[in-house]
C-alpha cells in the first residue's frame, strides 16, 4: 500500500537530518519519490527556528500500526525528546494517508488530522503527486488555494 509521510525538522542542521531520516526509510520502506526540500515559518507552538519540510510517498505491506511504529523508530535512533506539544524537533515524521484507511484513534489517525490545513505537507505532496487527494477533505491542489497565509 503507498503511505505519504511527511518529514519537519527545525533544529541542527534540518537538510541533514531529513536526508538521514529519508535513508533511514528507504531501509525500512520502498520509497517511491521525494519531494523537495522546503523552508517553512513556524505553525503554531513557541518561537523556534524556521523548518525544513519535505514529503515522501513509499510503498509497504506493513499494519499501518507496524509502520508508525517504524517511523517513531526512526525519530527516537535519531534523538528526537519529547518535550513541548508542536515544540522544535530534531526529525518529526508524521503518516499523512495509508492506503485509504480511515482511523480516529488518538494513537493513529488517518488521514493525519491537520494535514488539511498545513502548507507546508500539501504543497511538497503536491509537486510529487499532482493528483494528490485526501480522502476526506479532497483534491490537495483545491486545499491548498484555499487556505488562508500563514498555514
Ligand atoms: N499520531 C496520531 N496520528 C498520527 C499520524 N497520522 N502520524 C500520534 C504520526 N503520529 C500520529 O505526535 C503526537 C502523537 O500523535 C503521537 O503519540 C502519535 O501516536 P508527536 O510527533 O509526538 O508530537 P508532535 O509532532 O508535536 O504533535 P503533532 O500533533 O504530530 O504535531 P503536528 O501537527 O505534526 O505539528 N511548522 C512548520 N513550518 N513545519 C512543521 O513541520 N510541525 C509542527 C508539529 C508544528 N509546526 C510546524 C511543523
Ligand atoms: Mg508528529
Amino acid at each position: 500500500m503507498k503511505a505519504v509521510v511527511a518529514l519537519g525538522a527545525n533544529l541542527e542542521i534540518p537538510e541533514e537530518a531529513i536526508e538521514l531520516a529519508l535513508g533511514l526509510l528507504r531501509e525500512a520502506t520502498d520509497v517511491l519519490g521525494v519531494s523537495s526540500f522546503y523552508k517553512t515559518k513556524p505553525v503554531g507552538g513557541p518561537p523556534q527556528p524556521d523548518y525544513v519540510n519535505a514529503v515522501c510517498i513509499l510503498e509497504s505491506d506493513l499494519p499501518a500500526m507496524d509502520l508508525l511504529h517504524v517511523l517513531q523508530g526512526i525519530e527516537k535512533s535519531m534523538g528526537r525528546v519529547r518535550t513541548e506539544h508542536w515544540g522544535p524537533r530534531v526529525i518529526d515524521l508524521d503518516l499523512i494517508t495509508y492506503g485509504e484507511i480511515l482511523s480516529k484513534d488518538n494513537e493513529l489517525t488517518l488521514p493525519h488530522p491537520r494535514a488539511h490545513e498545513r502548507a507546508f505537507v500539501l504543497q511538497p505532496w503536491l509537486e510529487i503527486d499532482p493528483n494528490a487527494h485526501l480522502i476526506t477533505h479532497g483534491a490537495v491542489s483545491e486545499l491548498l488555494a484555499h487556505l488562508p497565509a500563514g498555514q
